[in-house]
């Protein structure tokens, strides 16, 4: 099939084929079916297996109020997923700031008692770097451009949310999380519901640990892996008795922002680590990589969805199998991503050509990955598990 180069209107799932783009205006399909053209920016082969909700983006920022009055929601992104009576649920996170003034740039932080405080600077100012929309710097010292915190949503049939009445919103709490609280994965272990999400403040990112029956009574366990760490995912049972830990420490010199795996008899005290796998060179994940929500068990092993993003920072995803017994054994790792930013609103849009997941749903085969798309807004897309395992290439020991 050779056909010009269509404006993105939908994207489909390839997975019987390879689409093979050229950066000319034409490609070429090996699958037989007629299927809608995704545009790509280079002469790259895509295997992005993603069946994308046509809903998309399901949430965006307008969609939600501001924690307080004064404070616009700027970004709505990477929501934790979970079920709780019969519902789904989103624990999104929504980032915040003042609207801004021309020629001033503000930001809220809070203090270590939870008072809300702006700062506010000449954007003209020398001192100032905001080459990052993310992240602020002044006078060499680093602030974000917003403040986050948690909020729950839930939905009858997994495309429309609503936060329900009384919900309750989490923010951040004392002097480890006065940048506030990022990117919470969600595991039930027994009947418990354990958040691990980011904590950000002026001592570092580290990740912290939460946990609810009820979702309305929460117990604050204190950070559980310190600065640089952060995208902790716990697995859901223990193996061999131990409970078991995704996360991803940084190390500025020698290493890297590599998946690490770590073991603990009480969730709170982690330790046994060992090193699952590293960023690598000339690959879609060539500068971080990072794991997604709770590993999935599969027949033949967990599968992890995770992220990886070059030093451009394109953020896409793809999956690791771990051994189901010996979970710091690397089985198979994607070589392409599984997903990357290709619709319009992953490409563009606060922190454009991101695709960041830390919740999704298992039903059989299914898949439902929620996802963060441009740092933006909330999207949804479905898999087939099989088809991502069939997807993967053996390690052979290589991290
Ligand atoms: C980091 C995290 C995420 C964010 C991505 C892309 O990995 O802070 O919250 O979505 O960067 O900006």
């Amino acid at each position: 099939m050779i056909s010009s180069v269509n404006p993105f209107r939908e994207v489909w799932a390839f997975t019987e084929g390879y689409l093979w783009l050229s950066n000319t205006v034409s490609f070429r399909c090996k699958t037989a079916r007629e299927r809608p053209i995704l545009q790509h920016p280079k002469g790259l082969m895509i295997n992005d297996l993603a069946q994308r909700f046509r809903e998309n983006p399901i949430l965006r920022p307008q969609d939600i109020r501001p924690s307080v009055e004064g404070m616009e929601v700027t970004c709505l992104l990477n929501p934790g997923v979970f079920r709780f009576e019969d519902k789904t649920w989103l624990l999104v996170r929504v980032a915040e700031r003042p609207a801004q003034v021309p020629g001033k740039t503000s930001f809220p932080i809070l203090s270590p008692d939870g008072h809300l405080e702006v700062l506010e600077f000449n954007s003209s100012d020398p001192r100032l770097d905001l080459s990052d929309p993310r992240v602020i710097t002044f006078d060499g010292r680093d602030y974000l451009t917003t403040l986050s915190h948690l909020r729950l949503l839930s939905s009858e049939d997994g495309i429309h949310f609503k936060e329900p009445a009384q919900s309750r919103v989490l923010m951040g709490a004392g002097e480890l999380e006065t940048y506030g609280i990022e990117d919470c994965r969600v595991s039930k272990i027994d009947r418990t519901y354990y958040l691990t999400y980011t904590q950000v403040s002026d001592n570092g990112v580290g990740v912290g640990l939460r946990s609810t029956r009820d979702w309305n009574e929460f117990v604050q366990e204190g950070m559980i892996f310190p600065p640089h760490n952060k995208d902790c995912a716990l697995f859901e049972e223990r193996i061999g008795g131990s409970y078991y830990a995704l996360h991803r420490p940084s190390s500025p010199e020698l290493g890297g922002n590599y998946i690490w795996l770590a073991e603990s008899p009480d969730l709170v005290h982690w330790g046994r680590h060992r090193c699952l796998a590293h960023s690598r060179e000339g690959f879609w994940d060539s500068a971080r990589v990072g794991a997604g929500a709770a590993p999935i068990r599969t027949s033949v092993g967990w599968l992890e969805i995770y992220h990886g993003a070059t030093k451009e920072n394109r953020y896409c995803l793809g999956a690791l199998l771990l051994d189901l017994n010996e979970p710091w054994r690397v089985l198979a790792r994607s070589e392409t991503p599984i997903m990357e930013p290709l619709a319009p609103y992953e490409q563009e849009g606060f922190f454009g050509q991101v695709i960041f997941t830390n919740g999704h749903l298992v039903s059989g085969d299914h898949l439902t990955i929620y996802y963060g798309a441009a740092d933006s807004v909330i999207c949804a897309a479905r898999f087939s598990i099989q088809s991502i395992l069939a997807s993967l290439a053996p390690t052979a020991g290589a991290k």
